[in-house]
């Protein structure tokens, strides 16, 4: 099943987008590997027009590639590869999770087109560890991997409400509890291009439950909006959303609400013609 606004092939696509539905490491719900088939299902609840930005996905030129499969146990490569064969500076792309982890291979992907870009993340939670459970690639390590990638000084979180002394500590840009606010004061600041991973846990689990690693505290979901916003006037190469959870709650009002988020995204990346 493809999300219902994708026209377009590879070739002929603005905007590109790919499941990567992975979820092994999740260490309290699993479940996320599911989430890639249920926006695309919920995306038939929400419309294509986007009263915030008086746009209409169905205007933009989006291919929609489904979901990878993965084959053998070495997902990290196929999912890198996977990025790989896609990836190119003309266009965006977008990655729905699966678990948080998803975002070092696509980073690494990313690393091999562009010498330098940002990450922003948005998100409950540091996942600076450097190892947790004694999995080096896990969700909980998925930001310290990405730094050991783009180093640490190009990584600015948001939202952060969860983690440890060290992590809270070693953090570079690291604004905690807010987004919208935070980001409207340090967004000149932030060198482009950007690549944009939103853990929907950032979230107040009031609005979306559905997420492996509830954490209380979250955002409202027109905040996140707001901060998308925000970041319309950047140079977004690339995106993903993570951690929506089908299992962990009942799936449709927090994957309407994810779906949505998804349309928003996509009209925030291709603000003129790319
Ligand atoms: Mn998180």
């Amino acid at each position: 099943m493809k999300l219902y606004y994708a026209n377009a092939d590879l070739n002929d696509a603005d905007v590109v987008i790919l499941g990567l539905p992975y979820d092994r490491t999740s260490s309290f719900i699993p479940g996320s590997r599911f989430g890639p088939k249920f926006i695309r299902m919920c995306s038939e609840n929400i419309e294509d027009y986007s009263p915030y930005q008086n746009r209409s996905v169905s205007d933009l030129k989006i291919c929609d590639l489904e979901d990878s499969v993965f084959e053998t146990k070495d997902w990290f490569i196929e999912a890198q590869k996977a990025a790989e064969n896609i990836l190119n500076t003309e266009k965006r792309f977008v990655f729905l999770g699966g678990e948080h982890t998803i975002t070092i291979p696509v980073v690494q992907a990313f690393k091999k087109q562009y010498q330098n870009f940002s990450v922003v993340q948005f998100d409950a939670h540091c996942d600076l560890r450097d190892d947790y459970l004694g999995e080096k690639i896990c969700h909980a390590t998925a930001m310290r991997r990405v730094c050991d990638i783009i180093g640490h000084d190009n990584l600015y979180q948001f939202g952060i409400r969860s983690g440890t002394h060290e992590e809270f500590s070693s953090g570079k840009h690291l604004y905690k509890f807010k987004v919208a606010e935070h980001l409207l004061s340090v967004v000149e600041s932030i060198p482009e291009p950007i690549y944009l991973t939103i853990d929907v846990d950032v979230l107040n689990p009031c609005a979306v439950p559905a997420v492996s690693a509830p954490e209380p505290g979250g955002i409202a979901y027109n905040e996140l909006v707001g901060a998308l916003l925000t970041l319309k006037k950047k140079k977004i190469i690339g995106a993903d959303i993570v951690e929506y959870n089908p299992l962990a709650a009942s799936p449709w009002a927090s994957g309407s609400t994810v779906a949505e988020l998804l349309r928003e995204l996509l009209l925030v990346m291709t603000p003129t013609a790319l």
